[in-house]
């Protein structure tokens, strides 16, 4: 075993939580019939199979004796702290059904199953990884299943391999996949059933099933306590305001969460920009503002969260990147090299889109015109909005103190965190969360489910009261345009401006803009007391109140 550092010794030792019903045997208790949240007729015709099927809870019951069987898992998309708890999860809940059951784990991502590189995950692999972070295990990926000769390849080696049922776990983008890949084994009777389980950092997978995506919880903390370091650091030598971006994509749930966590001065809300219909100027003179007040009351210094997709949702910009998409989406923008892409797309925008793109600065004109990842999304953690909204910040100062309308001083720092968090070590809640919805999702496979996603609610409450169960993936879809097509897709949960977390913190922000009003949160704990330990994320506790 390679050596490792005394704090994983002894956090391997832990044994995750699970809810009293997974405990024993289950039986499933099936709901209503469900129906897609939008497109119910186009996305009914996409999936005759998988449409329309009831959510599942699970209840004690008795487990029918099975044959034994093999399970395959992937790891798709970002890293989310939590992921090695999901394997082991499904692993102690594999072998639990028969020990003779194996789990073989797909190398690098959706491209394992199709490229057929996989190993077994043995008990000695599995006990390296309990509760650590990353995904190391067997390494995540982006590739996009979504074509019949991959979905044939991977029942080759499904087949090969005895594999009675594939879990995937991912984000909004890898759960649709996994719900294609069901719709498309359940068409062709191939006998290999598909489950998803809800991972990303982004914390933007959630709907009335699903309370949370795994990660989020840790990733959040994580953040929160370098937020609150730079905070301590910015309020002690009282000189610079600290502009710091933060992952999450398109939705600004983990800047939310943060601002809930460490009240900083300022908190950019993409949503709200876009409600609003904000311009960049509107927001650069939002921020200027507040530092003209602070500076007012002697305090040059701050911070100020900023959402990594917020400039996708300033309403000009967003029009732009819509252009942008079906541009880049033709046949001969695909045939371009990188610099005559640029020429193509700048020949074929509209008058105002060109405007507004000849107006941002070159490297973010780039990056909004090339960088895609292979889901059609924009790469936003590419794009140094930080460094783009302090210096329009500066310059609007530098215009005030002209007019004689500010009088202070702005030196800047900058940060962007993102990756500092998504391998963090799980928190306790990631860790048992993850590790039940592993298990969960064995038992899902043990009663014949396909096209499902593993669920774990009530989980506010004790580990031993939350809810177990599966709801069709179906149920999560509709219509939306990727890659110049429409396609289904799992609708995305973005900050709902009258949800509680928001509103709470609208309450507040005045309060924290002016004043010096910080949270310094610290590291998190895993041995301790319950309410320094086993905490949930305030956005949950406030969604759950
Ligand atoms: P998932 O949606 O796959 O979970 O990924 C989330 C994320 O961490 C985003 O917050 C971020 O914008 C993106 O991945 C970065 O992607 P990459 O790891 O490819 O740089």
């Amino acid at each position: 075993m390679a050596s490792i550092s005394a704090l994983q010794a002894a956090r391997s030792q832990y044994q995750p939580k699970l809810p009293k019903t997974l405990q024993g045997p289950v039986v499933a208790v099936e709901g209503k019939a469900t129906q897609s949240v939008g497109n119910q007729a186009e996305i009914k015709e996409l999936f005759p199979n998988t449409y329309g099927m009831p959510v599942i809870t699970f209840e004690a019951g008795a487990q029918p004796k099975l044959e034994p069987f093999n399970v395959g898992i992937i790891l798709s998309g970002g890293q989310a702290p939590g992921g090695h708890n999901v394997i082991s999860g499904l692993f102690d809940g594999v072998k639990s059904l028969n020990p003779q059951n194996k789990l073989y784990g797909f190398i690098l991502g959706p491209g394992g199953l199709v490229d057929h590189k996989y190993m077994e995950i043995t008990p000695e692999l599995m006990d390296q990884y309990r509760n650590t972070g990353g995904f190391d295990i067997i390494g995540s990926g982006r590739t996009k299943l979504e074509e019949v000769d991959q979905f044939e390849k991977g029942i080759q080696i499904l087949r090969e391999l005895g594999i009675k049922a594939l879990v995937i776990i991912g984000g909004d983008d890898s759960n649709t996949n996994a719900c294609v890949l069901a719709e498309y084994y359940a068409a062709k009777k191939y006998g290999v059933q598909v489950i998803g389980c809800p991972k990303t950092i982004d914390g933007d997978l959630k709907n009335e099933q699903i309370e949370t995506s795994f990660g989020f919880d840790t990733a959040c903390k994580t953040y929160s306590e370098l937020i609150g370091n730079i905070q301590r650091d910015c309020n002690s030598a009282r000189k610079y305001w600290h502009f710091i971006k933060l992952m999450g994509r398109s939705a600004s749930h983990i800047a939310l969460e943060c601002a809930l966590q460490c009240q900083p001065n300022i908190c950019l809300v993409s949503e709200e920009v876009e409600a609003k219909e904000m311009s960049l100027d509107d927001v650069v003179t939002y921020i200027a503002q507040a530092v003209a007040n602070r500076a007012a009351d002697g305090n040059n210094f701050g911070t100020v969260l900023i959402p990594e997709g917020i400039i996708e949702f300033i309403p000009a910009i967003k029009k732009l990147i819509a252009q942008l998409n079906d541009i880049l989406a033709t046949p001969e923008a695909q045939n371009l090299g990188r610099s005559e892409q640029i020429d193509f797309v700048k020949a074929h925008l509209t008058k105002d889109n060109l405007a507004v793109f000849n107006s941002l600065p070159t490297s973010v004109a780039r990056q909004l015109a090339l960088d895609r990842d292979p889901h059609g999304n924009v790469q936003v953690s590419l794009i140094e909005t930080e460094k783009l909204l302090s210096t329009m910040v500066a310059a609007k100062l530098d215009q005030w103190k002209k007019e004689g309308k500010y009088v202070g001083k702005f030196g800047t720092q900058h940060h962007f965190f993102g990756y500092e968090g998504r391998c963090a070590a799980p928190s306790n809640y990631d860790a048992d969360y993850c590790y039940s919805l592993g298990y969960n999702a064995s038992r899902l496979i043990a009663n014949g489910k396909t096209g499902y996603m593993s669920v774990i609610k009530n989980t506010t409450k004790p580990a031993a009261e939350w809810i177990a169960g599966g709801v069709p993936i179906t149920m999560m879809m509709n219509l939306e345009k990727r890659n110049g097509k429409m396609k289904p897709v799992i609708r995305k949960a973005l900050v709902e401006l009258d949800g509680a977390p928001f509103k709470y913190f609208a309450s507040k922000r005045d309060e924290w803009a002016r004043q010096t009003a910080y949270v310094y949160p610290g590291p998190i704990q895993y041995w301790g007391p319950s309410e320094v330990c086993d905490q949930t994320t305030k956005t949950l506790q406030l969604e759950q109140a």
